[in-house]
């Protein structure tokens, strides 16, 4: 637990953007009893689970260029908008939606995460922000801003089944 703390921690100090860090450490909460209080299956999870799924299929359709890329943004409606872009990330066995992002160096994006069937995590390479540990139905919010250009990914280190390795998010930082 404490190296958990600590490696949070560092990121917060890394990104410098404490208060979504902040955010994320109560959305994922400690959990010291592990799955059984994680998989919550009542019908309040699903409802959350189902708007979540929602909101993701709209945010690819917003953000999406003809060959597939999915470029997040502020369009011309939100063009002086400095709050972070919004990017809604899906992990499921095994893939991730989308699976292909472009995203801006050092823009701000506020990264809603989740899975809807087993535990996975989003772990950005390269770069120092620890792997994000997702739990069934349960959302997660951090703010994240990249500052190397070029090629990234995003994988999942918790081994999800035959097909964990082809969980891949390429990011193309431009
Ligand atoms: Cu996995």
């Amino acid at each position: 637990m404490t190296e958990f703390f600590s490696s949070r921690r560092r990121f917060m100090t890394s990104v410098g953007m404490g208060g979504a860090a902040l955010g994320l450490l109560a959305a994922c909460g400690i959990d010291p009893k592990g799955d059984e209080t994680a998989d919550k299956s009542g019908d309040d999870a699903q409802k959350h689970a189902m708007k979540f799924e929602k909101k993701a299929k709209e945010f690819v359709e917003r953000y999406k260029l003809d060959d597939g890329t999915v470029h997040p943004r502020h369009l011309e409606d939100h063009k002086d908008s400095k709050e972070p872009v919004d990017v809604y990330l899906l992990a499921r066995r095994f893939s991730f939606e989308p699976g292909i992002l472009k995203l801006n160096r050092g823009v701000a994006y506020r990264f809603h995460m989740m899975t809807n069937d087993v535990t996975h995590s989003v772990w950005f390479q390269p770069g120092d922000i620890p792997p994000i540990t997702l739990r069934k139905n349960e959302p997660v919010e951090q703010t994240i801003a990249l500052h190397r250009l070029g090629n990234h990914s995003i994988t999942c280190n918790i081994y999800c089944g035959p097909g964990h390795d082809k969980m891949r998010v390429q990011v193309t930082v431009v």
